[in-house]
């Protein structure tokens, strides 16, 4: 669309028109009808923030080395030193602003009920009324970008876009690595494809010459999702899935309600390729809460001779049953968006080679020799270094280096294991679904469950301690049904209600089949009692041989618990003491877990599916048979 265009269509709007005659950069030239729509919200959204300037992000390699460069000017961030990491950047967040803040996250659905109680619930108006003031000449003295993104291979049969207009350079450059950013998006929105509204500001508008903070954001925080109208605004922060809309907002939260609608899941999970020795392969999908292991599976690296693992993603799936009774999976996301404390040579090589170069590291500590540093790295610290809040460390300052929540932006491309197909549009059939937590005690190593229904169930039940992505006291033991508690953009009752759903669009044969893993749990001396990482491939043999029915397995009162002779332990030490704890179920921990499941339960007022409440009781019933 010309400037005149515009210009003309908003002549009644006087500072609409300010905005757009200081408009600069180019205005996208593509035409068509969806154009028009895009045009008329990114100028109402102008007319309410009074950039000072807009800039339509079109994706180039140009375009994110120029910000990568002005970032650099500013202070926003460190160049690191190419000969160790070319391309690459470091920055240090304001010390408030480092991490999701759950409890500033709102789903404003017109009803309450369709909210739930896992959620903080706020009316539509109300939250509209209180954020409106705020976005009022919030990017004052700052650029307004406007990035259209897709979730998914651009114009793919289960991808979606977006387009999210912030105030932080910092937000785009991760945007460009976590999603598929530019001018081939805008022409699908052209075309007519429907996209998704979400706004962020950081909320510190710049008064003229004033000078700006290497992180600027607010003590006021908003992330609010509308999910009746599709759209996320947010307020304050420019961390993470707080700044980048298109992850936690818009492929979970929001997409969560899209395939509530449409008959298809997002789902917080990663999603592996493996491939046994005689070269047949199988695609598994698990669901571990935030922190908790999810990115080192999707990289994993077997043990055990002739297996490999393959990379699809590491964080999100949106799964969907197909005509043949089976259920497919795409990776979303374009990049890794990981957790860098715990990532090292002995935990997640992959990680760390994928780490190379162009990556945008936060909060992690930087090496005199401009490079980067954070616990886990490598076993021994560096003698000196400038933790993450700039200040000078060395290994006696009693406290860690890179903030727990540290993290690595890189592409998925860069991942050494990464499968040739993974950008394939219409995705992979899943084998199996894993759902985990962090547990030290009660969860075995591996459980499967019956059938689709006790997954589901097994699903609803999903506890870990709390870790570091969150607000919150960590290691306290919190409820995180499918990983999905902070995700989730609808009443979570209704989402268990709509996994059963599902598993009646699949073929009983085809479906996935369901398993629950823990690689935490501890021996009553407090040692962890399996060695995770690579070695957790041989839980993954087990499941396999599961699918293939190549072995039995003993039935518990929690579902089928593998024989110990069937797991490959060939060149681990798991002594048979640590195998029997690993797999005891101890009844009176389980009737207290069943006790907790059922005032979970209690708490959605009569909306919880009845198969699932069958299930409390089945599951009740065999504990107490003994
Ligand atoms: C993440 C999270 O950033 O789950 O992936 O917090
Ligand atoms: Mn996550």
């Amino acid at each position: 669309m010309a400037l005149a265009d515009i210009f003309t269509r908003n002549e009644g709007s006087a500072s609409t028109r300010a905005t757009v005659a200081r408009r600069y950069g180019e205005v996208p030239t593509i035409q068509g009808e969806g154009m028009v729509a895009l045009q008329a919200w990114v100028d109402e959204i102008a007319a309410l923030t009074q950039p000072e300037r807009i800039h339509w992000v079109d994706g180039s390699r140009a375009e994110n080395d120029a910000l990568l460069r002005e970032m650099v000017d500013e202070g926003k961030l460190i160049k690191l030193n190419p000969e160790w990491r070319p391309g690459s950047y470091l920055a240090r967040s304001h010390p408030s602003d480092v991490a999701r803040t759950e409890a500033r996250t709102f789903i404003a659905s017109e009803r309450e009920e369709d909210a739930g109680p896992t959620n903080n619930w706020i009316a539509p108006d109300e939250i509209r009324a209180t954020i409106t003031p705020l976005f009022e000449g919030s990017m004052r003295g700052r650029t307004m970008y406007v990035v259209p993104f897709s979730m998914g291979p651009v114009g793919g049969p289960l991808s979606h876009i977006g387009v999210q207009v912030t105030d932080s350079a910092y937000a785009v450059t991760s945007i460009g690595i976590m999603t598929r950013v530019g001018t081939e998006v805008l022409r699908e929105i052209a075309g007519g494809a429907h996209w998704v509204k979400t706004v962020h500001s950081v909320g510190a508008p710049l008064a003229p010459g004033e000078t700006d903070v290497p992180w600027p954001c607010n003590d006021e925080k908003y992330i609010v999702h509308f999910p009746d109208t599709l759209e996320v605004w947010s307020y304050g922060s420019g961390y993470g899935g707080n700044a980048i809309l298109a992850k936690k907002c818009f492929a979970l939260r929001i997409a969560s309600v899209i395939g509530r609608n449409e008959g298809w899941l997002a789902e917080h999970m990663l999603l592996i390729r493996v491939i046994d020795p005689a070269g047949r392969a199988y695609h598994l999908a698990a669901a571990f809460p935030s922190a908790c292991g999810k990115t080192n599976l999707a990289m994993l690296r077997p043990t055990i001779p002739g297996w490999r693992v393959e990379t699809l993603g590491d964080d999100i799936a949106w799964l969907r049953p197909g005509e043949d009774g089976r259920l497919w999976a795409i990776n979303p996301e374009a990049g890794f968006f990981g957790v860098a404390p715990g990532t090292g040579a002995s935990t997640n090589v992959t990680a760390v080679e994928t780490l190379w170069g162009n990556t945008i590291f936060t909060n992690v500590a930087l090496r005199p020799d401009g490079d980067v540093w954070w616990e886990g790295l490598t076993d021994e610290p560096p003698a000196e270094l400038i933790d993450w809040e700039g200040k000078p460390w060395t290994p006696a300052s009693g406290r860690p280096a890179a903030h727990p929540n540290s993290r690595f932006t890189v592409s998925a491309a860069q991942c050494p294991q990464i499968a040739d197909d993974w950008e394939a549009p219409q995705g992979v059939p899943l084998d199996a679904i894993l759902f985990g937590g962090r547990r030290a005690t009660n969860m075995p190593l591996v459980v499967e469950a019956t059938d689709w229904t006790h997954g589901v169930f097994m699903g609803s039940n999903v506890s870990s301690e709390r870790t570091a992505a969150a607000e919150g006291t960590v290691g306290e033991l919190r409820r995180d049904p499918f990983a999905m508690l902070p995700f989730c953009g609808y009443n979570m009752a209704d989402y268990f209600g709509h996994w059963l759903k599902i598993g009646q669009k699949l073929r009983f044969d085809r479906a996935p089949r369901v398993f629950q893993v823990n690689w935490f749990r501890k021996g009553s001396d407090g040692r962890f009692l399996w060695p995770g990482f690579g070695e957790n491939s041989r839980v993954i043999d087990w499941i396999i041989r599961r699918i293939e029915g190549e072995v039995p397995a003993i039935d518990s009162p929690i579902g089928r618990l593998p024989r110990t002779e069937d797991l490959d332990l060939e060149g681990i030490e798991v002594s048979q003491d640590d195998l029997a704890e690993l797999f005891a179920v101890d009844r009176e921990p389980w009737l207290r877990e069943a006790d907790l499941t059922e005032e979970f339960y209690r708490t959605f007022d009569g909306r919880i599916p009845a198969p699932l409440w069958a299930e409390l009781a089945a599951l009740r019933y065999r504990l107490q048979r003994g």
